[in-house]
C-alpha cells in the first residue's frame, strides 16, 4: 500500500483500553485498531491487513481514499473550506444541479448526517401537509415500516420498533404510524387525510438486508399517489450503488417524491446528506424555517460532486452488480453448510449462520482473526456490504474464509 507510515506510538491493545475510562460506551466494536487504508483493505496499528467488508456501512462505496475524491478534498482545502449559508459558496450551486440530475429530481436540501436528512424530510414532509394538502395544524401523520432503521435522534427513535434504540429515550414524538413491511395492504389502511407521508427504506438494512416483494415499491408509489401523500425513500444504507443501480428504487423504475442520501455521498471523507425532492414539495421551506450551520458547506459540496461524478460513469453501479453475482453464487454454495439462508442485492449481504455454528459476534470475531472485517446483526446475522471496488478474487478469498469458518465452527 502506497500510503503515509503509522504515527500511533501505542499498541491496538492499549489503545482500546485507553478508550474504556474516556470514551463513552455506545458501541461494542471488535478489537481491531485500524491506522490506514486504501480502496477495499486497513491496516491495523501493528501493521495487520484485514478486507473490509462493511465499507462503513455503505459510506466507503468507492473504497477507502479514492483518488479522485481525495484530490477534489485537497483541491478544495486549499481554496475554502466553510462560508454557513449566511453567504453563498461558489461549489453548492454545481453540487445540486448533479445531484438532481443524477435522481431525476428537482431540489436539494444539504444537510450533513443521515438522521438529520430524515429529521429534515419529516419536517418539510409535515409542511407540506399543512401548506399544499391542507392537513388542519398539528394533525399531520407519517407512515413508517416495523423493523426500520432511520438514525438515532429522538424523534426517530420514536418511531423505532427495536427497544434498544428506543428505550430509555422517551417520551416520544408523537405522529408516527408503524405498519408491517412489505405489506401494501396495511399500508394503504394506515393511511387517512391526515396522513403527510409514507417513509420506507427500499431494503431494510439494520433489519437484515431484508428485500421486500417484487412490486412493492411500485405499489408504495401507486398507493401514495392514489391517496395524495408523498413517499419518501430511504436510500442512506440503499442508495448510490450500493444494490446495482444508482439508487435501489430504480430497480423498480419508481421515483419518489422524496430521496434520503448520505453515507456514501461523503465519499468516505466527510459528513454530506441531503433531502432531494420535487420542486411541489422543497419548495414549502422559506428562509429561516430550517437550516444548518454546515449543511452544503463548500468542503462538502466539493467532495459530494466528486461523489456524483463518479456515479455519473455507471462504472460503480456495473461493478455492484456484477460483483454481486459471484456474491450470491458464493452464498448459494454455502447454504446448507452454515448458512441457513441469505438476502442479497448488489453487492449487499445479509447471511443468517445457524446459530450452531455461533453468534453473528462470533462469527465476525472469527473473520477479523482471518483478515475479514463484518458486522453482526441481530442475533446470527452478518452484513457483508464491501467497496463497490473490491475485486471478484478479494470477493471470493472473503468468501472462502468464511466458508471455512463455518466448516470449523467459530
Ligand atoms: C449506527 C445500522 C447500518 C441508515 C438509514 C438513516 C441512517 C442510517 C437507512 C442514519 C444509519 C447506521 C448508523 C450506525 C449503524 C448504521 C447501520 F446497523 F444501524 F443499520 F448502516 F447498517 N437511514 N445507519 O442505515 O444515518 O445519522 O448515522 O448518518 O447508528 O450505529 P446517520
Amino acid at each position: 500500500m502506497t500510503v503515509a507510515p503509522s504515527r500511533s506510538l501505542r499498541s491496538s491493545a492499549e489503545l482500546i483500553r485507553a478508550e474504556e475510562p474516556v470514551l463513552a460506551h455506545n458501541y461494542h466494536p471488535l478489537p481491531v485498531v485500524v491506522a490506514r487504508a486504501e480502496g477495499a483493505w486497513v491496516e491495523d496499528v501493528e501493521g495487520r491487513r484485514y478486507l473490509d467488508m462493511l465499507a462503513g456501512y455503505s459510506a466507503l462505496n468507492f473504497g477507502h481514499r479514492h483518488p479522485a475524491l481525495i484530490e477534489a478534498a485537497h483541491r478544495q482545502l486549499d481554496r475554502l473550506t466553510l462560508t454557513s449559508r449566511a453567504f453563498h459558496n461558489d461549489r453548492l450551486a454545481g453540487f445540486a444541479e448533479s445531484l438532481a440530475a443524477l435522481t431525476g429530481l428537482d431540489m436539494v436540501l444539504p444537510m450533513n448526517t443521515g438522521a438529520e436528512a430524515v429529521e429534515s424530510a419529516v419536517k418539510v414532509a409535515r409542511k407540506w401537509a399543512y401548506d399544499v394538502k391542507g392537513v388542519p395544524a398539528d394533525r399531520a401523520t407519517i407512515v413508517v415500516a416495523a423493523d426500520n432503521f432511520h438514525g438515532r435522534t429522538t424523534t426517530i427513535v420514536s418511531f423505532s420498533t427495536d427497544e434498544s434504540a428506543r428505550a430509555g429515550f422517551g417520551p416520544f414524538t408523537p405522529g408516527f404510524r408503524v405498519v408491517p413491511y412489505n405489506d401494501l395492504a396495511a399500508l394503504e389502511a394506515a393511511i387517512d387525510e391526515t396522513t403527510a407521508a409514507v417513509l420506507i427504506e427500499p431494503i431494510q438494512g439494520e433489519a437484515g438486508v431484508v428485500i421486500p416483494d417484487d412490486g412493492y415499491l411500485r405499489g408504495v408509489r401507486e398507493v401514495t399517489r392514489r391517496t395524495g401523500c408523498l413517499f419518501i425513500a430511504d436510500e442512506i444504507q440503499s442508495g448510490l450503488g450500493r444494490t446495482g443501480r444508482t439508487l435501489a428504487v430504480d430497480h423498480e423504475d419508481v421515483v419518489p417524491d422524496v430521496v434520503l442520501l448520505g453515507k456514501a455521498l461523503g465519499g468516505g471523507i466527510v459528513p454530506v446528506s441531503a433531502v432531494v425532492a420535487r420542486r411541489e414539495v422543497l419548495q414549502v421551506l422559506r428562509p429561516g424555517e430550517h437550516g444548518s450551520t454546515f449543511g452544503g458547506n463548500p468542503l462538502a459540496a466539493a467532495v459530494g460532486s466528486a461523489v456524483v461524478e463518479l456515479l455519473e460513469t455507471g462504472e460503480f453501479q456495473r461493478r455492484a452488480e456484477e460483483a454481486g453475482v459471484v456474491l450470491r453464487d458464493g452464498l448459494t454454495a454455502l447454504v446448507g453448510k452454515g448458512v441457513r439462508s441469505f438476502r442479497a442485492r448488489g453487492l449487499w449481504a445479509g447471511v443468517d449462520i445457524d446459530p450452531a455454528i455461533g453468534t453473528g459476534r462470533e462469527i465476525s470475531e472469527s473473520l477479523m482473526r482471518e483478515g475479514i472485517l463484518v458486522k453482526d446483526t441481530h442475533g446470527s446475522t452478518i452484513r457483508l456490504a464491501p467497496p463497490l471496488t473490491i475485486t471478484n478474487e478479494d470477493l471470493t478469498m472473503a468468501l472462502g474464509t468464511l466458508e471455512e469458518i463455518l466448516r470449523k465452527g467459530a
